[in-house]
């Protein structure tokens, strides 16, 4: 049975996917169903609100939006939902993505928008925050994310398990 849809991707560009592919991988390993559109705050207004009533009605439960430069993207679709929304800032050429991360963060006080990091530890995170939503109303998630943390941590004892093994010179070497 195809996995219903709780949560809705928007980009700015397509020039965001190589940055916002990271949000669809996390959702993908815990098989929560989304969709993904490029749609820009500016470019495509009209279009932009038009998806988020759509995503609505499908019964999406979270947006990630992400955008660069002056990046209105999270911001509009937070004033037209009440669905919790996730700003995900682009890097950017000229200000480093400081731009983006500044215009997605300081919302004024009534709409706001969860920003993660700048770039694609921000984007896979987007896409662990929306699991961690949608996981306080279902247990399996809430299973799943456990698992995970789990996993992450064992990761981590094993890489040092084996620093203490080589010495930081042969571990070097190795990386
Ligand atoms: C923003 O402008 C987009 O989110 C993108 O990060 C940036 C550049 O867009 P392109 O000129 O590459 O389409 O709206």
């Amino acid at each position: 049975m195809a996995e219903k849809t709780l949560v809705c991707i928007l980009m700015g560009s397509d020039s965001d996917l190589v940055t916002m592919a990271e949000a669809c991988k996390e959702l993908d390993r815990f098989k929560v169903g989304y969709e993904i559109h490029v749609s820009s705050a500016h470019r495509t207004p009209g279009r932009t609100i038009e998806l988020v009533t759509q995503a609505e009605a499908k019964g999406v439960k979270v947006f990630i939006c992400g955008a660069g430069a002056a990046a209105h993207l999270a911001g509009v679709v937070a004033a037209h939902t009440a669905c919790p929304v996730i700003g995900v800032p682009m890097p950017t050429l000229h200000l480093a993505g400081a731009d983006s991360l500044y215009s997605t963060v300081q919302m004024p006080q009534g709409i706001p928008v969860a920003t993660v990091a700048i770039g694609k530890a921000g984007a896979g995170n987007a896409g662990i925050l929306a699991v961690q939503i949608l996981a306080v109303a279902d247990s399996g998630l809430a299973q799943q994310l456990k698992d995970f943390k789990q996993d992450l941590a064992a990761k981590v004892m094993k890489k040092d398990a084996a620093l203490q093994e080589k010495g930081y010179a042969k571990y070097l070497e190795e990386l």
